[in-house]
């Protein structure tokens, strides 16, 4: 019999059964997925991604979607938020104009966005992976980094068994399926776990690392936007492969800091630690209009809607932030960042939008706006974030309202309240408080 940490012989996926070194299929249930690998048991770094998280949601609560094509969006925003794999093979993608989605997949069933619900299944699959580790580092409502270095006599299992019986317990306990990506650093855990997706999971090794990534093109590297590839395309530069034969001096000489994560990264050098209170820096939201605005009645609006989006995501990663920025792109692309920092961290929806507004007023003075966004920065857990106010007891009793907003919302669905700001009926933007006028 094989060990089951040996790494020769890899493990079955479905049954857990340590398997034999030829055979492609399981000897005991006859699963093909089987993980074999030289590093299978020194990998601890893990990132997973819920697939097709949104419309795999909203599947599980209606059978009878199963074998339909789902598209998430619609709404206001008319884009696509996520499709099921069925929709994809149609063509249709996130972000895509939802009356493109509906040319390439007309039989597609249309469901709006239930924000509450995602963020409330996000949690319990969050839960799940704190079980198995406090070092837990979510990015993003559907997806997280693991670090599982030290764990296994806790678990009796390597990383490689403990992930794979997490991706079996998130199917069998809450209905959907994740993708696992499993490597020694971030940067190729993250890029393993949309390797074989959906009900993926993908090892990358140290030894195979540069080969690897040789072949990729230069936009797999975080940091790597379309831009900056477009910079990099004139300088000749598109696959990773490039950049493996480039010193580290040159690169830095053509694009600063940027060229060492060019160097540090191709080479599959990521000595990031997993940040179990978010390595992220700011959580925000943005929106880009199809026309210009540069009235305060639509951007606050606007504002509003987008100050709960941030809220939602705040809450939903258990953390809060100090900073409030807003950032707006006039017509002629001129980007316009400013600031503030609050004297608590804050979550709440109704603190960001007040300080926003205040920030906002400044810079009402007719130009037009292609794009407004918010968000937060100095991000911390929510331990400290609003405290109740004793200077503004306004602001404590909005906190309270904002709280039951959110109750009924995860109860009765994202769209059971709405403010007077984002029905637009309200027409005078909210004074901010004292300390947000600091
Ligand atoms: N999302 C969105 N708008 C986008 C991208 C994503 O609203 N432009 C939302 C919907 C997704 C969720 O975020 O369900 C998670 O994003 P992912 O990029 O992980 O996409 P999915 O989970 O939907 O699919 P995949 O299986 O590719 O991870
Ligand atoms: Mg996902």
């Amino acid at each position: 019999m094989a060990s089951l940490n040996d790494p020769r012989y890899g493990f079955c996926r479905d049954c857990m059964a340590a398997q034999r070194a030829e055979g492609r299929r399981c000897h005991v249930c006859g699963s093909p997925r089987l993980l074999r690998h030289p590093e299978l048991c020194r990998l601890s770094i893990a990132h997973v991604d819920c697939d097709a998280f949104y419309a795999a949601v909203e599947k599980r609560d209606n059978p009878e979607l199963r074998d339909k094509p789902v598209i998430i969006g619609g709404g206001k925003r008319g884009v696509v938020s996520t499709a099921c794999y069925v929709a994809r093979i149609h063509g249709v993608k996130s972000a895509m104009p939802m009356f493109k989605a509906l040319e390439a997949c007309p039989n597609a069933v249309v469901i709006p966005p239930d924000m509450e619900k995602y963020v409330r299944v996000g949690r319990e699959i969050r839960q799940m992976m704190r079980d198995l580790t406090p070092m837990v580092e979510p990015l993003s409502i559907d997806e997280a980094f693991l670090d599982l270095a030290g764990t296994e006599r806790l678990h009796h299992d390597p990383p490689a068994r403990v992930m794979a019986k997490f991706s079996n317990r998130v199917e069998r306990e809450i209905g959907l399926s994740v993708s696992v990506g499993l490597s020694y650093c971030k940067f190729l855990a993250k890029i393993a776990s949309d390797f074989d997706k959906p009900r993926g999971f993908s090892i990358i090794g140290e030894a195979e690392a540069k080969d690897f990534l040789a072949d990729k093109p230069v936009t797999m590297i975080w940091g790597v936007g379309k831009a900056f590839a477009a910079t990099l395309e004139k300088d000749g530069i598109r696959m990773i492969g490039q950049l493996q034969t480039m010193e580290l001096g040159p690169l830095m000489a053509a694009y600063g800091t940027m060229g060492q994560r060019l160097f540090r990264l191709s080479r599959g050098l990521d000595t990031r630690r997993v940040e179990p209170n978010g390595e992220s820096k700011s959580v925000s939201a943005e929106t880009t209009f199809n026309e210009d605005i540069g009235t305060r009645d639509e951007l606050v609006a606007i504002l509003r809607s987008l100050s709960e989006k941030v809220s939602r995501r705040l809450k939903a990663a258990d953390i809060a932030g100090r900073t409030v920025v807003l950032k707006l792109k006039t017509r002629d692309f001129k980007l316009r960042t400013r600031n503030r920092q609050l004297a608590d961290p804050t979550q709440l929806a109704d603190r960001i939008f007040r300080t926003g507004c205040s920030l906002l007023e400044k810079e009402i003075d007719g130009t037009r706006f292609r794009l407004i966004g918010i968000g937060v920065s100095d991000l911390s857990d929510d331990g400290r974030a609003d405290p109740k106010d004793l200077v503004d007891v306004q602001a404590t009793k909005r906190a309270v309202a904002e709280g039951a907003i959110d109750k009924l919302r995860g109860k009765f669905g994202n769209n059971a309240v709405e403010t007077g700001y984002t029905f637009g009926k309200i027409r005078t933007p909210p004074k901010a408080s004292p300390e947000e006028l600091e």
